[in-house]
């Protein structure tokens, strides 16, 4: 057995020990006794969004309140929110993981890091935070809003690293833009995510702003951000497999899929010890692969999120995921990333797909109204009506971008 699979095992085998004794929810699930292999992570249950929901606020703590120094949630539009608690410990290891998520980007000290994530019960703003001070750069904690001054510190400040979701890093783009003087930037390397975004959205960005633009990947069960990032190579994003393990599972069934094939990202912590979670059912689509990636690191990758199991849109029987249009919309040259997918079903008609998209300036709108349908035709089989707008009209977003509208569920 390889050394880090040696590794995993150890850790596996301790958190199960550990989730039996202490979270009720866990100990009539789980067999007794250790794995022999990693093989037999399938053979343990999944763990859901619902059961989360089930044991709020504190059924899923691995540890007495009093060790918790720190609660973070995550909002959930529909519900109660999802909790997770850390130690200090936990606080620590995740620091641990978001320090490797900036040297990713060969970031250090003389960095000037403007965090424009959410801070609060949100995960990102202290996530990228915590990560930032440790590894000592000079943190300017704008938190996201207030467009204007973003900008105006990041030209007085000397920003060199900006964190925030990529819908809003294009919206500080187009406040750049918008200045009657580019202000002087020293932007070099941005960390984005929090919600799915294409390549074409990345050349949008890095060209807007003027820096490399690396993918970041976590969610608020697994205690946030920096579960996985970017290398150089821009093609994946390597999984911290030293603190959690990750498989794919089909999202009707549950069973594994193989490396390479598309799935569900299913994510086991190995080493939190507030809220560990096992097998945790993510939604999240995406493809992880084991081929070597020519930067050198060990960790399997997972491909891009393309979507959520739960955001994809089935029109006229048809699957689509909000990423798959902007996609096609950003492969044509004079559409921007300013879009909006609207469903609606009138009595007795068929279900219209309506996509609402702003073009750069000085566009021919009629022409990219044809091109946008055809390719969607070609590409997803479905006839949509496309509406292409002048810039500056759709709603802008300082957190995570709201992409369908389905009035079908009104
Ligand atoms: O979004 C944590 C985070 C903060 C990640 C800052 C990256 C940067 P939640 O609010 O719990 O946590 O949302 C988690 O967001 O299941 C995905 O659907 C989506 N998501 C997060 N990162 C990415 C990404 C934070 N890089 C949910 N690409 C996840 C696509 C992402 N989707």
């Amino acid at each position: 057995m390889a050394v880090a699979e040696a590794q995993s095992l150890e850790r596996l085998n301790q958190l199960l020990s550990r989730l039996r004794e202490r979270v009720p929810f866990y100990r009539d699930r789980l067999p007794t006794g250790g794995l022999e292999s990693l093989h037999q992570l399938a053979e343990l249950p999944l763990t859901t969004k619902e059961d989360f929901r089930q044991t709020y606020p504190y059924g899923m703590l691995a540890v007495p309140l009093p060790e918790v120094v720190r609660i973070h949630a995550s909002s959930g539009t529909t519900g109660r929110p999802v909790i997770t608690g850390y130690t200090r410990a936990d606080l620590d290891l995740w620091a641990e993981c978001m320090e490797r998520v900036y040297r990713a980007g060969e970031v250090g000290p003389g960095d000037v890091v403007q965090n424009a994530y959410g801070y609060g019960l949100f995960t990102g703003g202290l996530g990228f935070h915590i990560g930032a001070e440790r590894l000592g750069c000079t943190v300017i904690p704008t938190s996201s809003g207030v467009t204007q001054r973003q900008v105006m510190l990041m030209a007085d400040l000397g920003t060199t690293v900006l964190t925030c979701t990529p819908s809003y890093a294009l919206v500080l783009a187009e406040a750049i833009a918008a200045e009657a003087q580019r202000p002087p930037l020293k932007l070099r390397v941005g960390f984005f995510g929090a919600e799915p975004w294409s390549d074409g959205m990345r050349r949008q960005i890095q060209y807007g702003l003027g820096l490399e633009a690396f993918d970041i990947y976590g969610l608020t069960e697994l205690g946030g951000p920096g579960v996985a990032v970017e290398c150089h190579e821009h093609n994946g994003l390597h999984i911290f497999e030293d603190h959690f393990l990750a498989e794919t599972v089909d999202p009707e069934t549950g069973v594994p899929v193989p490396r390479g094939e598309p799935g569900e990202l299913v994510l086991t912590s190995l080493r939190r010890e507030a809220s560990p979670v096992l097998r945790y059912r993510t939604r999240d689509r995406t493809i992880l692969t084991d081929e070597p990636c020519p930067c050198g690191s060990p960790f399997v990758r997972m491909l891009k999120v393309h979507g959520r199991t739960d955001d994809m849109i089935v029109v006229r029987g048809e699957n689509v995921f909000p990423s798959q249009i902007e996609s096609i919309l950003l492969a044509i040259e004079g559409l921007t990333a300013n879009y909006q997918i609207v469903v609606d079903r009138e009595a007795k008609q068929l279900d219209s797909l309506e996509v609402v998209v702003e073009a750069a300036p000085h566009t021919d709108h009629d022409r990219l109204q044809e091109l946008a349908a055809e390719r969607i035709r070609e590409t997803i089989g479905l006839r949509a009506e496309i509406n292409v707008l002048p810039p500056g009209v759709l709603p802008r977003s300082e957190g995570k971008a709201k992409r369908v509208i389905d009035r079908r569920s009104v």
